[in-house]
């Protein structure tokens, strides 16, 4: 590990801890009655989604969790409407700025998506948890200037976690499937660790996962493929006959939630994706606490994440909840997909990953 990195241990404790709760949790829901939505459906996040009762007690239990790690400065989450802070009062009492407590003197930004896929979660479909972690950074260069609504702390807050993911000091994911198996990266490498239930306990079980240079497999839900840009249903058209670069003719594997897509994609290579299309030129994914940390993890094990023209990992967050293409996995395949974006003359293409590198694809809301 780097040295430097030493003290997010308690950060990787918390979120073991918190990992482990929600692993039981998923397991159990049935048995428990925590299948369904939350609220009967009154429930909705503030990206307009409805929430699963799962969906919230996972992002309780990880701010609980990570709650008085004594590291962490602002938590994002894609179940919170806005990063929150804790600052300390004139006594040196903390302040609680939405319901975490975090120090002020804390180092790190953590980032997560407490349980991506919940939508599959009441047929036992595999699920997971996302989390990166940042060092503060005061320096961002996020223009706020002209967002006369938010306070000081709000400010500082949204400049603290509005960081590009080549920023990132730490990344992962936990699935949960057939085994609860958690994968991160410090920054140089990755390991996966599997839950051995008997002991309760994270064993290694995948040292130095490295990802395969050439994969056979595409994940993309097929259902958009008419609204799709161009370069990518011209791809996909070849190497389902065979007309790729390797001549052979490849196959589809889509899960629908991106830990268990993604974590195949390591394990077997081949390409994962989640792309613009006519309804979405943003795609769905939120770049923050999914495509970031994941295209961190995926480059750490030797493959590579795009948004199609640009490396995912260059482009800076405008809005916590922010959403961007991506297509990430094995580098050769990775490389060949670019291609088709590299070569496309689509005007109205071009002009939106221009935008989104250069930070003016989207304004910052008021938090
Ligand atoms: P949910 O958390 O709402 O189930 O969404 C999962 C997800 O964000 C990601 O995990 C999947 O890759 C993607 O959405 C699936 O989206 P589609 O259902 O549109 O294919």
């Amino acid at each position: 590990m780097n040295p430097e990195l030493e003290e997010i241990e308690s950060i990787f404790t918390s979120l073991q801890t918190a990992v482990k709760a929600i692993s039981n949790l998923v397991r159990t829901s049935s048995l428990k009655g925590n299948t369904g939505l939350e609220g009967g459906g009154g429930a909705i996040n503030v990206q307009g989604e409805e929430q699963k009762k799962l969906d919230v007690i996972s992002n309780d239990v990880l701010k609980k969790a990570l709650r008085w790690t004594g590291r962490l400065a602002t938590i994002a989450s894609e179940e919170e409407d806005s990063p929150v802070q804790a600052i300390l009062d004139n006594r040196g009492n903390p302040v609680y700025s939405g319901d975490v407590v975090v120090d002020q003197e804390g180092q790190y930004v953590a980032v997560f998506d407490p349980l991506d896929g919940s939508s599959n979660i009441d047929a036992g479909i595999p699920v997971g948890t996302i989390f990166g972690i940042f060092q503060q950074n005061d320096e961002c260069e996020v223009n706020l200037d002209d967002d006369e609504s938010l306070n000081e702390v709000e400010r500082r807050c949204l400049q603290n976690t509005l960081q590009p993911g080549k920023n990132l000091v730490a990344a992962g994911y936990c699935l949960y499937s057939s085994a609860t198996t958690l994968v991160f990266t410090l920054g140089c490498g990755v390991n996966g660790f599997t839950l051995d239930e008997r002991i309760g306990e994270f064993v290694l079980t995948h040292p130095r996962i490295v990802i395969p240079p050439r994969g056979k497999i595409y994940s993309f839900n097929e259902a958009n493929r008419w609204d799709w840009d161009e370069p990518l249903q011209n791809y996909i058209t070849d190497i389902q006959q065979g007309r790729g670069d390797t001549k052979t003719k490849y196959t589809s594997r889509y899960i629908g939630s991106m830990v268990a897509d993604v974590h195949r994609t390591l394990l077997y290579g081949g390409i994962f994706g989640y792309p613009a299309d006519k309804k979405n030129p943003d795609g769905k994914l939120r770049l923050l606490y999914e495509a970031a940390p994941m295209s961190f993890l995926v480059e750490q094990a030797g493959g590579l994440a795009t948004s199609g023209k640009n490396r995912i990992l260059d482009i800076p967050p405008q809005q916590v909840h922010q959403r961007v293409p991506c297509i990430l996995g094995s580098p050769e395949d990775v490389k060949e997909i670019r291609r088709y974006y590299e070569a496309t003359t689509d005007p109205e293409l071009i002009a939106r990953c221009e935008a989104r590198l250069k930070g003016t694809v989207a304004k910052v809301v008021p938090v």
